[in-house]
C-alpha cells in the first residue's frame, strides 16, 4: 500500500487556462460525466486508448478528475477499471454519475460477458474518488430486457437524474431513447421501461434542470450534434429546443454533460482535436454555457486548441 506522501505526488494537475482546451494531453478521454460536490467539480472520462490507426474502441477504465475554478485539473490516480464489474467483458464505454444520501452513483455501459450486447451497471462509494465498488454484482439493464433495435449496443449512455422531490430517473440508449424511474436505493429499476419517441436520436442522453425547467439534451444525426428539448417534468412533455453544439469535424461521436458551478454554466464534451486524435482518440473539452430569454440555450462554438 502507498504511503499517503507517496500517494499524494501521484495527482497529476494541469491548468486548463480560461478556454484553453483540452481537459488532458497527456491521455485521450471521452465521453464525461460531471458531478458538483462540495465546491468542486468532478468528471469521470472514458480513457482512450486506441493506437493511431486504431478501428475500434480500446476503452478499459475511467479516469476521474477534480477541479475547484474548472481550469486546474487533478488527476486523481485511482480510477475506475471495468472489471469492477465481475459480469463485464471488457469495454468502459459513457458513465454518468450522482450523490445521494452521502453515497456516489457511478452508472456505467459495458460489455455483457454472457448476455450478448451492452449492458448497464452501476458502481457506488463513499468518496467521489472511489473506490468504487459494483452496487448489485448484476447488470441494471441488459439487452435481453429492451429488444427494440437489432443493435447490440442500444443499450448505452446512462444518464441518471434526481429530481427535487428525491424521485431518480435513468435515461440511456442508442437509436431508441429509454427511461425508467429508479428506486430510492438507486440500484433497481422502479416500474417499467418507457420510450422517448424521437427522430433523428442517436445517443447520449443528458437530463438537467435550469431555473425551474427540464432539459433533456442528447446526440442526433451522425456525425453527431447536441440538441435539446425542454418540458415541465423530469419525462415531458418535451418542446424541442435547438442545436447546443455542432457536429466535430474528425470524430463523428461528441457525448456531453452540462452543469452549473460557482454562477457559470458549462457544457463538458468530447471532440479529437489533439494531434493523432480521432474516432477513438478523443479529447473532453469545456465551454461556457448561456441561457437566453425564455430558457433558450445559445449556440456553444467550440475554443480552438
Ligand atoms: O465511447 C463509446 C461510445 O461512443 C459512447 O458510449 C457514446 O456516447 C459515444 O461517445
Amino acid at each position: 500500500m502507498l504511503k499517503p506522501l507517496i500517494a499524494a505526488t501521484l495527482l497529476a494537475t494541469t491548468a486548463l487556462a480560461g478556454a484553453a482546451n483540452p481537459l488532458t494531453s497527456r491521455i485521450f478521454t471521452a465521453d464525461p460525466a460531471a458531478l458538483v460536490d462540495n465546491g468542486r467539480v468532478y468528471l469521470y472520462v472514458g480513457h482512450d486508448e486506441a493506437p493511431v490507426g486504431g478501428k475500434d474502441y480500446v476503452m478499459n477504465e475511467w479516469k476521474v478528475f477534480s477541479s475547484c475554478d474548472m481550469q486546474h485539473w487533478t488527476e486523481h490516480p485511482a480510477g475506475v477499471p471495468f472489471s469492477t464489474f465481475k459480469w463485464a467483458a471488457r469495454d468502459a464505454w459513457a458513465s454518468d454519475v450522482t450523490k445521494r444520501n452521502g453515497k456516489y452513483y457511478l452508472y456505467v455501459t459495458v460489455e455483457h460477458k454472457t448476455i450478448p450486447g451492452k449492458a448497464i451497471g452501476v458502481a457506488v462509494s463513499d468518496s467521489p474518488t472511489g473506490p468504487f465498488v459494483d452496487a448489485r454484482g448484476t447488470a441494471l439493464i441488459t439487452n435481453d430486457m429492451t429488444h427494440e433495435t437489432e443493435i447490440s449496443w442500444d443499450d448505452i449512455d446512462p444518464a441518471i437524474f434526481v429530481d427535487d422531490d428525491g424521485q431518480a430517473y435513468l435515461y440511456w440508449g442508442n437509436t431508441v431513447m429509454k427511461y425508467a424511474k429508479l428506486k430510492a436505493n438507486m440500484t433497481e429499476l422502479d416500474g417499467p421501461i418507457h420510450t422517448v419517441g424521437l427522430d433523428q436520436f442517436t445517443e447520449a442522453s443528458y437530463l438537467h434542470k435550469h431555473a425551474g425547467k427540464y432539459y433533456l439534451s442528447y446526440s442526433r444525426k451522425w456525425p453527431e450534434e447536441t440538441v435539446y428539448m425542454t418540458g415541465p417534468t423530469a419525462t415531458g412533455p418535451w418542446s424541442y429546443g435547438g442545436v447546443i453544439m455542432e457536429k466535430n469535424t474528425n470524430v463523428g461521436t461528441i457525448h456531453h454533460a452540462i452543469i452549473d458551478f460557482n454562477g457559470k454554466s458549462y457544457i463538458i464534451y468530447h471532440n479529437g482535436k489533439l494531434p493523432t486524435g480521432g474516432d477513438y482518440r478523443r479529447s473532453v473539452a469545456i465551454e461556457e454555457l448561456h441561457y437566453g430569454p425564455n430558457g433558450k440555450i445559445l449556440p456553444v462554438p467550440q475554443t480552438e486548441q
